[in-house]
């Protein structure tokens, strides 16, 4: 199965992060109870690891980390998704880390990629982009929102459909607990 592991937008971020996402349109809008901060994707997982990384994470051992939104983004030169920046706050980086390396115990090769933290808010068929948009990202270009505690790491397993990913959370471990 496709699965990554990520923090679930902190409570208190949802309300100001869906009503930024209310200007929004011109794509697929993120529901609100899929928004979340990717630490690790890992792509195809066999069975019996994705049941090792579950173990695992259930018994993380790591502190809440703090979560601050930072100004906008978005992947591919026709922006196919638009996203807020996550502050790389050590303890989060700190955090991507561990998960990776719990991931790479139980038999996963995590992608050697930048750790670039986001919470992606808009999914789009690349192309140009309408004005209201681009009107969108000039006015939230110096959006701030945060610092908020992140205390859940989530593994997904994500079902690619026409409609859009389907997200199912497999397990979760606790931070500080
Ligand atoms: P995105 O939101 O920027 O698309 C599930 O697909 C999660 O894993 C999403 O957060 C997605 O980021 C991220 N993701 C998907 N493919 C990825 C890849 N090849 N490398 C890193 N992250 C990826």
């Amino acid at each position: 199965m496709r699965a990554f592991i990520a923090l679930p937008l902190p409570d208190a971020l949802l309300e100001p992060v869906a009503a930024l996402q209310d200007g929004l349109e011109d794509g697929r809008v993120v529901p609100e109870e899929d928004l979340h901060i990717t630490l690790a994707f890992l792509g195809e997982v066999r069975g019996d690891v994705i049941a090792d990384i579950a173990d695992m994470l259930e018994r993380i051992d790591a502190m809440p980390v703090p979560i601050t939104l930072d100004g906008v983004g978005g992947f591919g030169d026709d922006l196919r998704s638009l996203h807020l920046h996550v502050q790389p706050a050590g303890e989060l980086v700190a955090l991507a880390g561990k998960v990776k390396r719990i991931a790479e115990m139980a038999g996963t090769t995590v992608p050697r990629r930048r750790f670039t933290p986001h919470v992606t808010l808009l999914r789009r068929t690349p192309g140009p982009v309408s004005p209201n948009l681009n009107r969108w990202i000039a006015d939230h270009a110096h959006t701030k929102i945060g610092p908020e505690w992140a205390d859940e790491v989530v593994l997904y397993q994500s079902d690619l459909t026409k409609s859009g990913p389907i997200y199912t959370p497999l397990a979760e471990g606790w931070l500080g607990a």
